[in-house]
Order: C-alpha cells, then sequence, then structure tokens
C-alpha cells in the first residue's frame, strides 16, 4: 500500500488516511487535505501560458479532418510540438523537459482537447501513460537513457497492457516474460488496441512473469526494432482516426534486465498506478473539450433566431446552457482538487482519479450531445464539428477502464478500509480477495454501536456553511448506507453492482460538492462575499442539485427493483430475443 497521508484531526489523535475520498466511507472528511483550494504555484503560471500559446498556435496550423483522411497527426506536427517542450511536460527539466505539476500538466492537456481529440489522445497515451512509468519508477540509468528523446518529441511512447483476453480484467494478462540465466527475460504474448501502435518507439509492457515460485507481473520497457518485436495491423476505428492503433506481438523477444521497470512482481501495481495518473488527464480533458463545446453553444444560440427571438431566450434552452456552466464548475473544481492532492504529496489518488474519469468522461458524453441538439439540423452535418467530437469522445468512457468497472473500483475499494474497521472491532471478517474485483468481506449480524461518528467540515467560508452541513450529513449517511450493505451481503456484495454504482454515485456527488465548497472559499477568502455573488451562486446552485442526486441514490439503496431488474434480463438471456411479439410475424 502507498505511503498514507497524515492528518491531525482537531480534538482527536492523528489518524493514518490513505486517500480523502475513502475516508469518507469511513464517515470522515479529512478536510485538511483539501482546505484551503490548493493554490496554483504563481512561477508555474507563466510558462504555462507560454505552453498553451505554442499549442494552439500549432493546433490552428493543423487540419482535424486531414488528420482523419491521413490517419496520423502528421511527423512535422509532433516534431513541432516536441520543439515547443510540449511532449515532456511532467518531465524534469534535467531530462529535456518542463518540469510541470499535475496541475500544470493538466493545464495544458485542457488545451490539447480544445483543439482537436485525436491530438489530445496521441500526446495522453506518449505522456499520460507511455513513459509515466518511467517518469515514475525508473532508475536513474533508465530515465537518462530514455527521457530526453521522449521529452523532446524525438520518440514516441506508448502504453501496453490490453490483451485479447484481457481487458477490464487486467490482472489477467497472459503476455509472459520468463527469466533467463544470463539476468534478461524472454517475452512472448499479444497486446491489442495499442494507441502509437507503429509510431512509438518505446512501449511500457506487462506480462506475468514467476518470482519466488509465484506467479506475478512485470513491467518492461520495450524498444522499437527489438527482435521478436512486432507491430501488427491497424485497427479501423469509429473516432480517433488519426490515432493509430494497432495489434503487438512478441516472438521471444530478449529483453535485457536494464530494461525492466521496478521490480519484478510490481508489474500490477505499476499499471495501476500508471493508470490512475492517466485517468486524471481523461478528467481534466474533458473539462478542455466541454469549454469548447460550451463556447459552440453560447455563440449558436446567442446568433441563430426561431419564432422570432434568439434561440438562447428559451427556457429550454437556458437550462442547457446552465446545465453545462454548473455541472463544469463541479467537475473542474474535483479536477484541480484531485490534481492539486497530486501535487502535495498525496500518493494515493486511486479513487479520486476514478472518479474524475467517471464523471467528466460521462458528462462530457452529455454535454456533446446537448451542444449537438442546440445546433439543430446543421449540427448533424459533417462540416460541423460535432459528428467528429461525438465520435472521438464516444470511446472515453470506455478505455483507461470501462466506466462500470471503474465505478465497482470507486464502490469496493472505498468501502474496503470499513470492511476493515469493522472487521477490527468483530464485525466483520475480511475474506481473502477473490473474483474480479477482490474484495469480500464476511458477513457476521450482531450489531454494535458505530466506531466513528461524524465529521463536520469547519474550513468553509462561513458564507457556505449551510452547504457544509448538507454535505457533512451526506458523508454520515453514505458510511451508514455502506455499512448497511456490508451487513446485508457480506460476501455477495461484489455481485451487488447496481448498489456499488450507487454509492460511487454518491460518494463521486459528494467529493465534486467539497471540491466547490474549497474552490469557492478560497475566492470568498480573496475577494469578498460580495464581489463573488456569481461563484456563490453557481456553488449554491451546483450543490444543492449534487444533494438531491445523493438523497435520491441513498433511496435507491433502501427501495429499488433491482431484482425485478436482474430477473428481466435472464428471461430475455433465456429467450434469446425480445419475446413479447405485439404481432404475429
Ligand atoms: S490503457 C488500458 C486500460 N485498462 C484499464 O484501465 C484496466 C481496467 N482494470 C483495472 O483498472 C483493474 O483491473 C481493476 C482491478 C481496478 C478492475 N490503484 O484484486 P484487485 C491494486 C492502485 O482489485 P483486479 C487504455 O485504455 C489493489 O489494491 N492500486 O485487481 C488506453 C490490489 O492491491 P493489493 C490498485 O480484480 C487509453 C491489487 O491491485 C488499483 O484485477 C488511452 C489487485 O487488486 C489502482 N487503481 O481489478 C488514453 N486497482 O493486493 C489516453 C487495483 O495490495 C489518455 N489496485 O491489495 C489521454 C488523456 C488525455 C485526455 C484528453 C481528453 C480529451
Amino acid at each position: 500500500m502507498e505511503a498514507a497521508a497524515k492528518v491531525e484531526l482537531e480534538g482527536k489523535p492523528e489518524r493514518e488516511v490513505s486517500s480523502f475520498a475513502k475516508s469518507l466511507f469511513l464517515g470522515e472528511i479529512c478536510e485538511q487535505l483539501v482546505f484551503p483550494w490548493p493554490a496554483p504555484d504563481p512561477a508555474e503560471q507563466q510558462r504555462i501560458r507560454a505552453l498553451n500559446a505554442a499549442a494552439r498556435e500549432i493546433g490552428s496550423r493543423m487540419d482535424p479532418r486531414e488528420v482523419e483522411e491521413k490517419r496520423w497527426v502528421g511527423d512535422k506536427t509532433i516534431r513541432e510540438l516536441g520543439e515547443a517542450g510540449l511532449c515532456g511536460l511532467y518531465v524534469d527539466e534535467r531530462y529535456g523537459g518542463q518540469g510541470l505539476s499535475q496541475t500544470g500538466y493538466a493545464r495544458v492537456f485542457e488545451t490539447f482537447a480544445q483543439i482537436d481529440a485525436t491530438l489530445s489522445i496521441v500526446l495522453g497515451v506518449h505522456q499520460s501513460i507511455g513513459f509515466k512509468g518511467i517518469h515514475m519508477y525508473g532508475t536513474e540509468e533508465q530515465r537518462e537513457r530514455f527521457l530526453p528523446d521522449l521529452a523532446s518529441g524525438r520518440k514516441l511512447a506508448g502504453f501496453a497492457l490490453t490483451e485479447p483476453e484481457a481487458g477490464s480484467d487486467a490482472y489477467e494478462i497472459r503476455s509472459r516474460a520468463v527469466l533467463q540465466p544470463d539476468g534478461s527475460w524472454v517475452l512472448n504474448g499479444e497486446k491489442r488496441y495499442i494507441g502509437n501502435g507503429s509510431k512509438g518507439d518505446v512501449f511500457t509492457a506487462f506480462a506475468r512473469c514467476e518470482v519466488d515460485g509465484k506467479d506475478r507481473h512485470i513491467a518492461l520497457i520495450l524498444e522499437q526494432g527489438m527482435k521478436g518485436f512486432e507491430v501488427g495491423e491497424r485497427y479501423d476505428t469509429m473516432g480517433l482516426r488519426g490515432n493509430d492503433l494497432r495489434r503487438l506481438y512478441f516472438k521471444d523477444v530478449k529483453v535485457p534486465a536494464e530494461n525492466v521497470l521496478g521490480e519484478p512482481g510490481e508489474g500490477f501495481r505499476i499499471a495501476m498506478q500508471v493508470l490512475n495518473n492517466g485517468r486524471i488527464g481523461l478528467g481534466t480533458g474533458s473539462v478542455g473539450a466541454t469549454k469548447r463545446l460550451l463556447d459552440l453553444a453560447i455563440d449558436h444560440v446567442k446568433e441563430r433566431r426561431q419564432f422570432g427571438r434568439p434561440l438562447a431566450e428559451f427556457e429550454l434552452v437556458e437550462e442547457k446552457i446552465a446545465w453545462m456552466v454548473s455541472h463544469l464548475f463541479g467537475l473542474e473544481s474535483m479536477c484541480y482538487l484531485t490534481c492539486g492532492l497530486v501535487d502535495s504529496g498525496v500518493e494515493d489518488y486511486s479513487l479520486e482519479s476514478a472518479i474524475c474519469k467517471v464523471s467528466g468522461t460521462e458528462f462530457l458524453w452529455y454535454a456533446a450531445n446537448r451542444a449537438m441538439q442546440l445546433k439543430g439540423g446543421a449540427g448533424y452535418m459533417r462540416d460541423e464539428p460535432y459528428e467528429k467530437i461525438l465520435r472521438d469522445i464516444r470511446i472515453f468512457p470506455i478505455f483507461e477502464g470501462a466506466n462500470d468497472v471503474m465505478r465497482a473500483f470507486i464502490a469496493l475499494s472505498g468501502m474496503k478500509p470499513l470492511g476493515e474497521k469493522l472487521s477490527e472491532v468483530g464485525e466483520l471478517h475480511l475474506g481473502d480477495p477473490i473474483g474480479t474485483i477482490g474484495v469480500l468481506f464476511d458477513y457476521v449480524s450482531d450489531r454494535i454501536a458505530r466506531q466513528v461518528s461524524p465529521e463536520k467540515i469547519s474550513l468553509v467560508h462561513p458564507a457556505l456553511s449551510e452547504h457544509a452541513d448538507a454535505v457533512s450529513g451526506q458523508v454520515s449517511a453514505l458510511r451508514g448506507a455502506t455499512e448497511k450493505l456490508l451487513r446485508a451481503h457480506g460476501h455477495e456484495i461484489v455481485e451487488r453492482q447496481v448498489q456499488q454504482r450507487r454509492l460511487s454515485d454518491i460518494v463521486s456527488d459528494i467529493y465534486a460538492q467539497i471540491a466547490v465548497l474549497s474552490r469557492v472559499s478560497s475566492i470568498f477568502e480573496d475577494q469578498g462575499v460580495e464581489p463573488s455573488g456569481q461563484e456563490r451562486y453557481i456553488a449554491d446552485t451546483f450543490c444543492s442539485r449534487a444533494a438531491s442526486r445523493v438523497r435520491s441514490s441513498l433511496s435507491s439503496i433502501e427501495s429499488n427493483d433491482d431484482e425485478r431488474m436482474s430477473a428481466i434480463a435472464k428471461l430475455a438471456y433465456k429467450r434469446g430475443e425480445y419475446g413479447y411479439a405485439l404481432f404475429e410475424d
């Protein structure tokens, strides 16, 4: 387990929490982690502005339709991006990078996302996941050997985890590396859906291996040109058509010992840690992409007149725009709070990044649909950007952890500390992890008094205390609901995915509200409450709506038709078709 963040809770001894979001499931709000709002580093701001300006300038010369036709963003574009410092944003300056914080990195990625989804994915595969492992876990020698070329864009990176039989169930990869007497590894296997496939020079690849007689995972740095490393056929994709998505084949590839990343056996942890980071990028990328959609939508509804007035004046149009603005404010707050947690050195942000990924990618999808709806018939035409945006972003809720799987992950790993806590006091016994997600609990029916009383948020600006109190109540209710589900289902909780989804949605909405409260508190403190009326209005609106979603999910945990839905699906599987014929065919 990663190092835990130590938090001094008022009036209580120092306690350890590994993650802010996980503590919410325990009914605790470790507010020192999220208040005050993480202030951006002023020295970094200038550099980010310059990098964003360079990105826009290069982007303005790129024609996204041409990229689709040629099916690549262009080697020249990559070269220019590299020369402008945009291919090694977080890489330390001594390796030729920009040394940006997670927050700085996210801000530049917002710009990429506003230019074109394909561009952001090519660069995201390269930096967010491709060589992130080398940056995080590489030895000094590996960093010196690989990072300068990667940060300058002279070389591109890729991330090779997914296999034909291991998509969401990433633990079950079958590629295998076998240790040789000379310390090298021989790798065999196959990967699929690998971005930058034929363009990449360096790949972080994952395989099974044996360590001390146990079956584990290993992370390897593969280089183009290694004997037996073959790039396979290209996929014909619905969107992101300029992303070079390929199969990779490993046929007795000899990987020298100096290309092992971290320790043999640590591979799965490395893969997950890299993905935790990548998932934040999809959240902040969604923020950037939605800003562009909102700009397009506002321009259109102000301009376009029907029934004698601008579309902007119709209530249903206002409702769509207001939804986009207020939800974007919540998502942006949540994503940048998460970046702030990473920058402050919190090591376990796995739940927060999964929350950003799920919330961001789904919000972006609905925002794109609504923006297109507002554009009317014209929005359906291919000379408008919407159809390409919709095709490009449709994969976001699927890759880097399918959202259903991420929801299960959020709920089950959130529940785990409470399950352990209850088992410590003799209420529940944790079983060995089995099943696909690997978090199981024994059910012991005896009830005892709760060990943890809910915390109240005290660091919020007084003008927001009403929402802070409401959120504190929701955190307490989240713990109550989690405990109740654990008691009711015991081991079977891993099978109750609809309930898991509700817990995941609740914790996401709580986290977003806390992020908004932290952000707006700091605005009030800097600028005063009176001049910040608009932010207050947005915060009020976002928190009230989020609170109502939380209430609705809590009530569905209590009372639902999950069993009926399950039965209907089983009947349909049995029939193999819809089966309720209204007419004779
Ligand atoms: S890349 C490939 C994407 N693939 C995935 O994301 C795979 C999804 N599956 C999983 O994440 C895992 O299999 C799950 C774990 C979560 C389901 N952090 O028994 P377990 C630890 C830290 O639960 P599993 C792509 O798509 C866990 O605690 N640790 O494992 C290209 C346990 O440790 P311990 C974690 O049942 C996209 C151990 O692992 C995490 O297999 C390109 C085993 O756990 C975690 N998260 O299920 C995108 N999870 O034993 C480009 C588990 O110590 C991005 N563990 O208790 C570009 C961005 C740009 C944006 C631009 C936008 C416009």
